[in-house]
């Protein structure tokens, strides 16, 4: 299977974050993508692929014009107000307050687009995040092309992206951008799974009225876990797209015999929608060591996955998200991807 990359994707290079309500040393690091650069290569997957840059227009089919400006004019309006170094939005546009009209202020536009505290922006960043998006584009062009699978080696991730907001390390929504993209270029039906520790929250709400994207999550339960305010099982789309959203909320603590049964529900559904293509946000932080994260999966779990992934027997893009277990994020992901290789 060809791996599609970029250096550029490492730019973004954030040095804290806040969590849990503290600074810390930010995770979602640029070693991560190394790391998996490095397995790729090691494990002799297939050809490493630069991507090709394909503009703004496929990011615009799944974000708005003004979240996209505000990317891009972001590092000219946080050095005009006088600040420096990485910027954490602190004011958000909730319950009875109005998101209409826009700030012009930066911290009025930071929480205006932003849906957390916890994801630092920087001068870089939406380079970088430019980058990712072209892997993931590049990599659905590959499987639109007629390859069995293709794996776009995303970083930054892009799940909890929405069509007007960041957060959760994420800028732009790779999978959601790719799902699309292969839908343009003439798949009928796409079914994009998410498979990362937490609720692909981003991509559910860009698809949630569609029904010709299929979204399907298997993360911790959102009453325990991060992103708290999406993911629960009651959320099963809306209007045209009702019944096209399938959630699999576990508790913390899952081990395979509970996250492989999600995992089988999650496959039947695919296959009574007929997807034709499959869109896999591939997070490896369901990992039992991740330090972020509380379930259990061991590394040969990660191999049993990818089999079971093969076994729908479609086309198939892996989008890479999340995973902090940095050491191991290499073993995991290509275990996830030779599993499937060998079916
Ligand atoms: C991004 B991805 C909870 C801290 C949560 C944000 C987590 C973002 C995960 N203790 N911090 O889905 O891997
Ligand atoms: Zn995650």
């Amino acid at each position: 299977m060809k791996t599609v990359f970029s250096a550029g994707q490492l730019a973004h290079d954030p040095k804290q974050e806040i969590s849990d309500g503290m600074l810390k040393p930010a995770v979602e690091i640029p070693s991560r993508a190394e790391m998996v650069r490095e397995a790729v290569l090691a494990r002799r997957l297939g050809e490493l692929l630069e991507p090709d840059d394909f503009g703004m227009e496929p990011l615009a089919r799944v974000h708005d014009a003004d979240y996209l400006a505000f990317l891009e004019s972001f590092w000219t309006r946080w050095t005009t107000a006088g600040r420096s170094g990485e910027a954490f939005p602190f004011v958000w546009p909730v319950r009875g307050l109005n998101i209409d009209p826009v700030p012009d202020h930066i911290d009025g536009l930071l929480g205006r687009y932003s849906f957390d505290a916890g994801t630092p922006l920087g001068e870089h960043t939406f380079a970088a995040a430019r980058a990712s998006a072209n892997s993931a584009l590049t990599g659905a062009r590959l499987v639109a092309g007629g390859e069995r699978a293709a794996f776009a080696l995303c970083r930054p991730p892009g799940h909890h992206a929405a069509a007007d907001y960041y957060g959760g390390y994420c800028f732009l929504n790779n999978a959601a951008i790719a799902a699309q993209w292969l839908r343009d270029a003439g798949a009928e039906r796409v079914a994009v799974l998410d498979v990362d520790y937490h609720h692909g929250n981003g991509t559910q709400s860009i698809f949630y009225e569609r029904s010709d994207v299929m979204f399907l999550s298997i993360h911790a339960d959102p009453r325990e876990e991060y992103p708290y305010f999406l993911g629960h099982a009651a959320e099963t789309g809306a209007g045209k797209g009702e019944g096209f959203t399938a959630n699999y909320p576990l508790e913390l603590g899952a081990d395979w015999d509970v996250w492989s049964q999600a995992l089988a529900a999650s496959l039947d559904r695919i296959a009574a929608f007929r997807a034709d293509t499959l869109v896999v946000s591939l997070g490896l932080d369901a990992y039992e060591k991740d330090p972020i994260s509380r379930f259990r999966l061991v590394h040969e779990d990660f191999t049993r996955m990818g089999a079971a992934l093969a076994a729908a027997g479609l086309p198939t893009l892996f989008v890479m998200e999340g995973g902090y277990a940095v050491d191991a994020l290499g073993t995991n992901c290509v275990n996830v991807l030779e599993g499937f290789e060998a079916v």
